[in-house]
């Protein structure tokens, strides 16, 4: 595969350009469940779905498993739908996903390949034990779903997204004469409790796009870099637009959650997000790139022409620039295709 065109999906992936699927439409409205109990311990095995984040409507994400608890029998196959950017890990806790061990006697930032790469092929049969999708790195074959058999003894299996803390789920195999539900039953299951989820995050999403900017306060402006209704990620800064005087400042917060964010300009160029490290044998590394890190430090000044960076910020985290000269400042956060934002400052009266 090509290097520029790994390190484009890998973006995209970041960047939760979900793959749109014909499933999640008119999710929003709501869908009403019957409560029809199947009958079970069929002869045939069974194909289950589970959708695996997804209805990216308003630039808001879901970031769950759907529905979050599964019933199979033995010898039933789960498969997965993966709308962005997340992996299916069976583990109680997840991995973590940056690492930095010392190479040559230097920190090596990195994806965990504990989390990157598969240990269980897709299509697999699941014994129990720690089995990890990985993320689907390439892109002439990307991972839009994932199924394993689950030939395993009874029992409650917890699987996670490494990538998403929170985003776990997990499947019960249940004895031969338990009656379970059908896989039609599950899916409308599924697609009801992400369709609440992507309810609830949407409106929490256009209530906030709807207030009017609180302007700066003691010359500051403050702007939530996303939003975290439950198990929705709002993708967008919040006031979008931030009008401010010279020599006033703008603190942008990621709220606590799941979802990471930068505020960037311009655009990084390709591959300074990752860097790939071809290794002699196995997996290459896939080494933080510069524009991971931030390009000045939280509270420098920015005048006309300036670049700026935060890299990425984790929930919880904020970042501060000082707008020192009038001038309208684009920046996007660029692990999120779509999510943008400008800080226009006027002369200082
Ligand atoms: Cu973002």
């Amino acid at each position: 595969m090509g290097m520029s065109g790994m390190w484009s999906n890998v973006r995209t992936r970041l960047g939760w350009l979900a793959i749109g699927s014909a499933l999640f439409s008119g999710m929003i409205a709501g869908i009403f469940i019957p409560q029809v109990t199947a009958q079970a311990q069929d002869a045939e095995p069974q194909t289950y779905t589970v959708l695996a984040g997804g209805a990216d409507v308003f630039n808001t994400a879901v970031l769950a498993f759907a529905p979050q608890s599964l019933k199979v029998h033995r010898g039933d196959t789960v498969q997965w739908l993966i709308s962005g950017f997340h992996n299916i890990h069976f583990a109680e806790t997840p991995t973590e996903l940056i690492i930095a061990p010392e190479v040559n006697g230097q920190p090596l930032p990195q994806m965990n390949p504990a989390v990157a790469f598969p240990n269980i092929e897709n299509g697999g049969v699941f014994q129990g034990g720690d089995a990890n999708s990985g993320i689907g790195l390439d892109p002439t074959n990307p991972t839009v779903t994932f199924s394993l058999v689950m030939d395993v003894e009874p029992g409650t299996y917890t699987y996670v997204c490494d990538i998403h803390p929170g985003m776990v789920a997990t499947i019960t195999v249940v004895d031969d004469a338990t009656a379970i539900p059908a896989p039609a039953e599950v899916l409308a299951t599924g697609a009801a409790e992400q369709a609440m989820n992507a309810g609830t995050g949407v409106q929490a999403a256009v209530k906030a796009a709807m207030q009017p900017p609180s302007g700066a306060e003691n010359g500051e402006q403050q702007v939530k870099a996303g939003l975290q209704p439950g198990v929705a990620a709002v993708l967008q800064f919040f006031p979008s637009i931030s009008v401010i005087e010279a020599g006033q400042s703008v603190t942008w917060s990621v709220p606590p959650g799941m979802e990471p964010h930068t505020v960037t300009w311009p655009p990084p160029p390709p591959g300074s997000d990752f860097t790939l490290i071809p290794q002699d044998a196995g997996n290459p590394i896939l080494a933080l790139g510069e524009a991971a890190f931030p390009s000045a430090e939280s509270g420098a000044e920015i005048g006309t022409g300036d670049n700026f960076n935060s890299g990425i910020m984790m929930p919880g985290q904020s970042y501060t620039l000082k707008f020192t000269e009038p001038g309208v400042y684009n920046y996007i956060c660029f692990l999120h295709p779509g999510m943008q934002g400008a800080v226009v400052v006027m002369p200082s009266s």
